[in-house]
């Protein structure tokens, strides 16, 4: 039994940290529910309706620094996970199932805890069997709102994707694993949408300023967005703001997976401002702005401000202790021999058979061995050199980077890359969390049929 005097010895040495404790013991977190589940969508007349995968959440709300708990329920009758994309979590938390986790079964959940570091736009999408679940839509849009809140008229979403439609007007599942497509661009689709319209408006009233939140959902698509006649200024990459707004009057190229914030301004004449998609011949109507009279004049003088920077771990050139090579071969018209897969070494007719076409420095898809190895807090760089004839959009789990790309504005923060065929580009970053991290391309075929491979944080 502990006396009067062992009691209060023990209970000073307690009082300071006992808050703590009890934090640790009892997190503070706000419960969220996400169902993934079946969706339909009416986006062609005399049709029955299309059947989509989807989340119960049309977009996921966090604010800046808040920690929270989201019970996925997996009601899909496949296995899945969730991967929290650009957002810096804990590796168990990252969702890539076979990797940091095993699949949420159907009929089951997972809880997944993240704390929202960093203010931007996000999106958390299927990471298991994601050629086939991404095809069929299971992501959602994530925003995380600055701390210090952005002032803007409207603060508008524009998530575009491609679906390939069959002749019953529904998602063309025969095709999902289409060899031909895997081996050269990926698999594109033939409808295109925005926020999963195909009619998509915006509404807005003259002299706004909106931000406006673009995020390519395709599998494998490269979107080139024009918006003739509007002021667009770009804001963040990624999620992460530039320094300073920067003027934008040229078509916006997004590979799959990436993100722009814009600030767009609405002039003042009343009327439809089409924004067009126009990597194709045909240049197409993706979206419109509807814009009317405002009931007050509204004139925006001076440029956008830059958004409030998030504390990322600062990139320091001079030292980078990790310097590592990563050779991309393979695909259609490229000249791959041979590649490791699962430990045996297959000639590339080997490797077809078993749906592997592309290489990361001669292994198709993931290594037994990292990329690398860094202790959390060391410099990397990565330059990654493109052997084939195709553009890849390159993503790091769990980290942000910068690139020597001349293909971006300089000095950009990116989660994903665009790196055209035949180029090279190195990326720099600071490694983040313990855990393994995939880096793999995100057009996700190409992913599936050998462009993947990981790193180690120790
Ligand atoms: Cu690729």
């Amino acid at each position: 039994m502990l006396n009067r005097r062992t009691f209060i010895k023990l209970a000073s040495i307690c009082l300071l940290p006992l808050s703590q404790f009890s934090q640790a013991i009892t997190p503070q977190y706000r419960a969220i529910t996400l169902k993934l589940r079946t969706e339909t969508q009416d986006w062609f007349a005399n049709y029955a309706p299309i059947q989509l995968w989807a989340s119960d959440l049309k977009q996921l709300d966090l604010q800046q620094f808040e920690t929270v708990q989201i019970e996925v329920q997996n009601q899909l009758p496949e296995a899945t996970s969730l991967h929290w994309h650009g957002m810096r979590v804990e590796n168990r938390m990252d969702g890539v199932s076979g990797m940091t986790q095993a699949p949420i079964a159907a009929g089951a959940s997972f809880n997944y805890q993240i704390t929202a570091r960093d203010a931007g736009t996000y999106w958390a999408h299927a990471h298991h069997q994601t050629y086939e679940q991404l095809a069929r839509g299971l992501y959602l849009p994530l925003i995380v709102w600055e701390a210090e809140k952005y002032v803007v008229d409207q603060d508008l979403l524009m998530v575009i994707d491609d679906w390939l439609i069959n002749a019953d007007r529904q998602l063309d599942i025969a095709s999902l694993a289409n060899f031909t497509e895997w081996a050269h661009g990926g698999r594109k689709g033939n409808v295109i949408t925005v926020n999963r319209q195909r009619d998509n408006i915006y509404h807005c009233k003259l002299g706004q300023r909106i931000r406006l939140r673009l995020l390519n959902a395709a599998n494998s698509r490269i979107m080139t967005l024009a918006f003739p006649n509007l002021k667009v200024w770009i804001l963040a990459k990624d999620g992460q703001p530039l320094p300073t707004p920067l003027k934008s009057d040229k078509p916006l190229t997004l590979g799959p997976a990436e993100r722009y914030d814009l600030i767009v301004e609405i002039p003042q004449s009343i009327g439809n401002f089409p924004i067009y998609e126009v990597s194709a011949k045909q240049k197409l109507v993706v979206s419109n702005i509807v814009v009317t009279a405002n009931d007050r004049l509204l004139q925006h003088d001076s440029e956008p401000l830059a958004l409030p920077e998030n504390r990322l771990p600062k990139i320091d050139k001079n030292n980078i202790v990790h310097r590592k090579k990563l050779l991309m071969e393979g695909g259609a018209m490229g000249n791959l021999q041979q590649a490791r897969y699962q430990g045996e070494l297959l000639s590339v007719n080997e490797l077809v058979k078993k749906q592997q076409i592309w290489s990361f420095n001669g292994v198709a898809n993931l290594a037994d061995q990292p990329l690398l190895t860094a202790k959390s807090g060391e410099m990397v760089e990565i330059e990654i050199i493109n052997q084939t004839r195709w553009p890849h959009a390159m993503h790091l789990h769990g980290h942000h980077f910068k690139a020597d790309s001349a293909f971006y504005p300089k000095n950009i923060w990116h989660d994903t890359l665009l790196i055209e065929a035949g180029g090279t580009t190195k990326i720099m970053f600071r490694a983040g969390e313990r855990g393994k991290w995939l880096l793999h391309c995100h057009m996700i075929e190409h992913q599936a049929s050998g462009m993947a491979t990981w790193i180690q944080v120790s």
